[in-house]
């Protein structure tokens, strides 16, 4: 299925008036507190998240999978339901790779699909925490850090491939997760692993091309849960110190113990010009890998203050901003609409923070006045704003909305069948 402009005008139709309602109230009340419009319409629009190529088939839990039917199979048409996200809100322009689930078979096929439906390659992510059918030794005891040098050059050519790969379609970055660690105290050194694992880092960044970034995610517990070899941003921020300056420190939403305070990792990261990335997605417990802003919405406006600040008073380059959830219950592209929803309201209520009023306030220790300027940019409703953005960049006033009035699941379970299954988590 495809969704081409007329799509778009037909479903956007019963929504034009109310909104246009809604849009100009908010727009008299924005610009009356000093706000430029156009240039925040501008901001959102430029804002583009990628996909990940794992998130567009119903994920599983360790109990069981249920899939609901029409799902992407081959890599081509993950490439084309990302392209049905990206017709349906215009802040979807790229995909994620995992490899080795989405090694292209026929790279200009790829390509081609790819730009039909204006889809990039964003970063490209290795995966050395399972075992392939054909793979001669195990990563069971670790991959990158493993006290087996084969073992670790085997993780080592692997990720050098993924950036052969990536390179031939365009991608400027490397994401390493690592799932290494231990279960047991005493099941391995600290200092060894960490050791091995930047080593093992070092060749791969040598095989970094010049324009590319090493993003290096962390995460406290899982799959092992005694210790994992990166366990925290200060760990990922050390390697990717001593690695060198295409080395980045990426944050994933999920990897931090309960109540960790990321927008305060955020802010000391840009500092350093050390950000490289974002996985987004929320949390209740661990890495629960649920849609964003649907359980921490406030929490999500706090890191886009200080990533709003860090724009205009650091030198970090521009993150990569990424999904990474995983959708258990519901259809996983109308999670992944709501998802970006919620990332661009969370930036677009950063936006509108008064930083000169706070600058103000904290100098003078106003702690009330503080909180009151961050809370009036958080409670102030900007869908319309959001939605205005989408509507001038072409795309539907409500994706979800579209999503629904287009039949976009039942067109794609009718071409792939009900039990056509994705790869991924
Ligand atoms: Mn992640």
């Amino acid at each position: 299925m495809k969704i081409t402009t007329d799509h778009i005008q037909t479903s956007n139709k019963p929504k034009e008036i109310a909104h246009a309602r809604e849009f100009n109230f908010l727009a008299e009340n924005l610009e009356k507190k000093g706000l430029n419009v156009e240039q925040l319409i501008q901001k959102l629009q430029a804002l583009q998240i990628a996909i990940p190529s794992w998130a567009l088939g119903t994920g599983g839990t360790r109990f069981g999978r249920f899939s609901g039917g029409g799902e992407p199979a081959t890599l081509i048409q993950k490439i084309q339901d990302i392209g049905i996200l990206h017709a349906l809100n215009r802040s979807s322009g790229s995909v994620s790779l995992h490899i080795p689930w989405d090694i292209p078979q026929d790279y200009d096929a790829v390509q081609q699909t790819a730009a039909e439906v204006e889809i990039g390659f964003d970063a490209v992510n290795s995966n050395t925490f399972q075992d392939q059918t054909d793979q001669s030794l195990s990563y069971k005891f670790g991959s990158l850090a493993n006290s087996d040098k084969a073992i670790r050059e085997l993780a080592i050519s692997h990720n050098k491939e993924v950036i052969r790969i990536g390179e031939k379609l365009g991608s400027k970055a490397l994401t390493v997760w690592l799932a290494d660690g231990s279960s047991f105290p005493g099941q391995n050194s600290f200092r060894k692993t960490l050791q091995n694992t930047y080593e093992s880092l070092q060749e791969i960044y040598q095989e970094l091309p010049s324009d590319w970034k090493m993003l290096i995610e962390y995460k406290p517990y899982e799959p092992y849960f005694y210790s994992t070899v990166i366990p925290d941003w200060g760990t990922s921020f050390l390697l990717a110190n001593k690695l060198g300056k295409k080395a980045f420190t990426l944050v994933d939403l999920g990897h931090h113990l309960p109540n960790t305070n990321i927008e305060q990792i955020v802010a000391t990261l840009m500092t350093e010009g050390k950000l490289g990335g974002f996985h987004f997605n929320d949390s209740k417990y661990g890495d629960d890998d649920l849609t964003v802003g649907s359980i921490k919405p406030y929490q999500l406006f706090l890191i886009f203050n200080e990533l709003v600040a860090g724009f205009d008073e650091t030198a970090n380059p521009a993150p990569a901003w990424m999904i990474d959830a995983s959708h258990n219950l519901k259809d996983p592209m109308e999670d992944l609409l709501q998802s970006v929803e919620a990332i661009k309201l969370a930036y677009a209520q950063a936006l509108i923070v008064d930083q000169k009023a706070l600058l103000k306030a904290q100098a003078s220790d106003d702690v009330a006045f503080a909180q009151e300027i961050l809370q009036d940019a958080f409670r102030t409703d900007l869908r319309p704003l959001v939605r205005e953005s989408i509507r001038q960049s072409g795309g539907a006033i409500s994706p979800i909305h579209s999503y629904r009035k287009l039949k976009v699941r039942e067109n794609l379970i009718h071409e792939r069948g009900t039990k056509s299954k994705a790869s991924g988590l």
